[in-house]
């Protein structure tokens, strides 16, 4: 699967574009997303480039997945939610829009969300 590195998020990573950072490691980015779709929706990504979670090493996923929990954890907590809701997509079929993998942390509910 071919990469685009002009993407969005690459240049977030490269610091191209700036973002609201909330977490940074040497293998992962956290960030606020610029069209939430609740207060303190968040964004988590690899550095590794990858498209997709399917192109993704297990190496970069076993830690991505790791980052999400920490990050779900510290959302809900500062967001005071009851629950958080984890989603991606991966593929434009599947509504993906920035080619460069991310999880979605959304405090609360998703369907109470997009209601609003
Ligand atoms: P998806 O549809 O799963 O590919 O979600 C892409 C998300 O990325 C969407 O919720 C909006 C967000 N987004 C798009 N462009 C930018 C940007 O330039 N900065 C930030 N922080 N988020 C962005």
């Amino acid at each position: 699967m071919s990469y685009d590195a002009n993407n969005i998020f690459a240049k977030i990573l490269r610091g191209e574009i700036p973002a609201i950072t909330v977490y940074e490691d040497d293998q992962t980015l956290a960030f606020m997303d610029i069209m939430p779709q609740a207060h303190g929706h968040t964004l988590v990504i690899p550095k590794e480039a990858a498209e997709t979670l399917h192109d993704l090493s297990d190496d970069a996923a076993a830690n991505l997945i790791k980052k999400v929990k920490m990050i779900a954890a510290a959302v809900k907590s500062a967001m005071q939610a009851e629950g958080i809701t984890l989603f991606q997509l991966n593929g434009e079929a599947a509504g993906q829009t920035v080619p460069h993998i991310h999880f979605h942390v959304l405090p609360g509910s998703i369907v109470t969300a997009r209601a609003h």
